[in-house]
């Protein structure tokens, strides 16, 4: 089972541009900036109750998100849900039919484990699994 909307990604060109506007927009600060070599993205993410909104930027051309902007433009890129256990989650959703595109979890910013689903399996909305990684794992 998926849990609350963790946070909602959107991609940016420029994120110190964003995070001004966001600020703004919020009336508030980011609580955090984290670059995440191995997706090559800048991040930065605002509180915004039971849930987050992340800004992400490309730092390789490589990128999703550059790929992203490129094809699409700025804007919604992911949502995230909470899971309690990712390994079970990703089992489950292959078995229903999805498409994972990470075969094992993998370390994403904010100190979660990670797992993507194509969005061509899931109406166009590109989905990600994410569970807290706890103080010793
Ligand atoms: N949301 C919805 N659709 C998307 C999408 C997104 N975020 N990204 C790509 N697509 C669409 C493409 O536009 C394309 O649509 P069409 O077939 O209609 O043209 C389709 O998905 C497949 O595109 P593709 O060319 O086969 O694949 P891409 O090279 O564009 O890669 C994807 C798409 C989702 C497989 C890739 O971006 C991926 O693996 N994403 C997961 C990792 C990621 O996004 N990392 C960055 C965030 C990291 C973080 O949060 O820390």
């Amino acid at each position: 089972m998926l849990n609350k909307p963790e946070h909602i990604g959107i991609a940016v060109k420029d994120i110190e541009k964003s995070n001004e506007l966001f600020t703004k927009l919020f009336g508030k600060k980011f609580y955090k900036i984290e670059n995440v070599e191995s997706e090559h993205v800048a991040t930065s993410f605002f509180m915004m109750g039971e849930t987050k909104i992340e800004l992400l930027q490309a730092t390789d051309p490589e990128s999703a998100i550059a790929k992203f902007i490129e094809k699409k433009g700025e804007g919604v890129h992911h949502i995230a849900f909470a899971v309690d256990d990712i390994y079970a989650e990703m089992k489950r959703l292959e078995a229903e039919g999805f498409e994972i595109l990470n075969k094992e979890p993998k370390k994403g910013a904010d100190n979660k484990l990670i797992c993507f689903l194509h969005p061509k399996t899931t109406n166009g909305v590109l989905i990600e699994l994410c569970q807290e990684i706890k103080i010793g794992e």
